[in-house]
């Protein structure tokens, strides 16, 4: 009998994947109080080491220095920065706006032209490039006036002003931007991390990031107000602007079962479904997921959902889906076990797996498996929008920092990615954390790096900002130019 033989295709990256790079207005542009910006809450962060942690201040304290207020200085180095992007064959470049620039408190009646204009002029370097932005509306960049007026969030109002300032961006950058993001890390809201920079549920605290909190009540009503906002203004963009494409963004922080006892894996579940699927599956499926009724009720967290806000959340779901992934982490019932130190939202150690100097777990496979989850459940195209190794980069003999650390993490992880495009997810770009060395979320410090640029810039405040290319630079420049094939 004649074999039949079936020829498998593998599947690679698609033509037209969007390669690139992200930052965050607050962590990269500096120049705090130029040019008619406001305060932002980012702004009143301290940077921290181990032993004396992130603080948010309640006003600009004297001789305290915040990371936010120079950073890299992207607001005077954007053309050189678009530059080496561009160098780099970047398709995409994901950055968000500073409301701030933009309404200084939030609540003025007319926008900020000079804040306006310099976005304009950024988004106009990118597409000289053929760069197309992908803009995150609200990275951690919430006016302090509203922390101050409404703690943040927690507020009904702050929708409305939300709103305006979405509208007033839409409008300018219409035919500079297609791919909107609305919050990052929206469910990163559920942490205490995320209740200072996410929520700016803050009003009158003055102490460390990771210990601020407010009640289950106040952090879920907040995550609604912002999945009511975000859900209007994606179904604003679609009615006035078909030809944007809006996307969520969610922390996608993979947890496994630490072992095969029933309750750990009912537990991992209980976490999975909090952390990671609430938020999206709102977003993406225009309604409260039904497992939430008992979260909320044994957390004694009562949620006034009116009719109209169900209307509003299903004309706003999202049409691509997009997370950031670092690492993961394991789920027990069971307390003979080891914790690991950076885990951001809890859990324990996994035995097979190495940590970052951050204590952060190390999982590529994990991204396999979380991009199979997601894309079963939902059906829309994704985008990996942040990933990358924060690390300790240090000058060799030669002068040149040679971060193979970094370009084995990043290789681990498009392999990961390829590998779910064969099992038959729908990847449409990647764009890894800290293209350029920025300021790092969690701790404020400059010395947890990204970059495949790295920036002379210190965090005692010393450095001249110049840019040097590391050995990350000309290895992912071979990435993207073979889509991924060379790596
Ligand atoms: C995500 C944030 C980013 C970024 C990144 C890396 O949670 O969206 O803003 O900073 O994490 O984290 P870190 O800077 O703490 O290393």
């Amino acid at each position: 009998m004649k074999e039949i033989k079936i020829e498998v295709m593998m599947m690679a990256f698609k033509d037209g994947f969007l390669w690139g790079g992200a930052c965050a207005a607050n962590q990269f542009e500096g120049a705090w109080n130029i040019d008619g910006k406001g305060i932002s809450v980012a702004d009143l962060c301290t940077n921290g080491t181990k032993s004396n942690p992130k603080r948010i201040t309640t006003k600009i304290e004297d001789n305290t220095f915040y990371p936010s207020h120079e950073a890299i200085d992207f607001y005077h180095h954007y053309k050189e920065d678009i530059a080496l992007f561009a160098q780099m064959g970047f398709k995409v470049f994901r950055t968000s706006i500073n409301w701030t620039r933009i309404y200084p408190t939030g609540m003025e009646e007319e926008p900020n032209e000079k804040g306006l204009k310099f976005y304009e002029d950024v988004f106009k370097e990118c597409k000289k490039y053929g760069i197309e932005p992908l803009v995150t509306l609200s990275h951690y960049e919430m006016p302090y006036a509203l922390v101050e007026k409404y703690n943040g969030w927690a507020s009904v109002e702050v929708i409305l002003l939300f709103e305006k300032y979405c509208y007033t961006v839409f409008d300018r950058y219409k035919d500079l931007v297609k791919y909107w993001l609305t919050f990052n890390e929206i469910n990163g809201g559920i942490t205490k991390l995320g209740t200072v920079l996410s929520l700016g549920c803050v009003k009158d605290y003055n102490g460390p990031v990771v210990e601020a909190d407010c009640s289950p009540q106040t952090r879920f009503e907040a995550l609604h107000h912002q999945l009511v906002a975000s859900a209007k203004v994606v179904a604003y963009a679609h009615k006035n602007y078909p030809q944007f494409k809006m996307g969520n963004m969610n922390v996608f922080l993979t947890s496994y079962p630490r072992t095969c006892d029933p309750l750990d894996v009912l537990e991992n579940q209980r976490h999975n479904r909090v952390l990671n699927w609430f938020c999206s599956d709102v977003q993406v499926r225009g309604e409260y997921p039904s497992y939430m009724n008992r979260f909320f009720k044994d957390n004694d967290v009562n949620l006034k959902i009116s009719e109209m806000d169900k209307v509003i959340l299903k004309e706003g779901t999202v049409d691509f889906y997009t997370c950031s992934y670092y690492m993961s982490s394991c789920i027990t019932t069971h307390d003979d076990v080891e914790t690991v130190e950076g885990n951001l939202a809890g859990g324990v150690k996994n035995p097979y797996l190495e940590v970052s100097a951050w204590g952060w777990q190390i999982d590529p496979d994990g991204l396999r498996y979380s991009l199979n989850e997601i894309y079963d459940r939902y059906q829309i195209p994704i985008m990996v929008v942040e990933n990358g190794l924060g690390a300790y980069d240090k000058r060799s003999d030669d002068g040149k920092i040679h971060d193979t650390y970094r370009i084995d993490y990043l290789r681990s992880h498009i392999e990961a990615m390829e590998n779910a495009v064969e099992d038959g997810v729908d990847l449409i770009g990647y764009t890894p954390w800290g293209c350029i060395d920025l300021v790092s979320a969690s701790t404020g410090e400059m010395a947890k790096r990204y970059g495949f640029i790295y920036v002379n810039k210190f965090d005692d405040g010393t450095g001249d900002y110049s840019r040097e290319r590391k050995d990350s630079f000309n290895w992912y420049k071979k990435v993207i130019a073979s889509n991924g094939k060379e790596k």
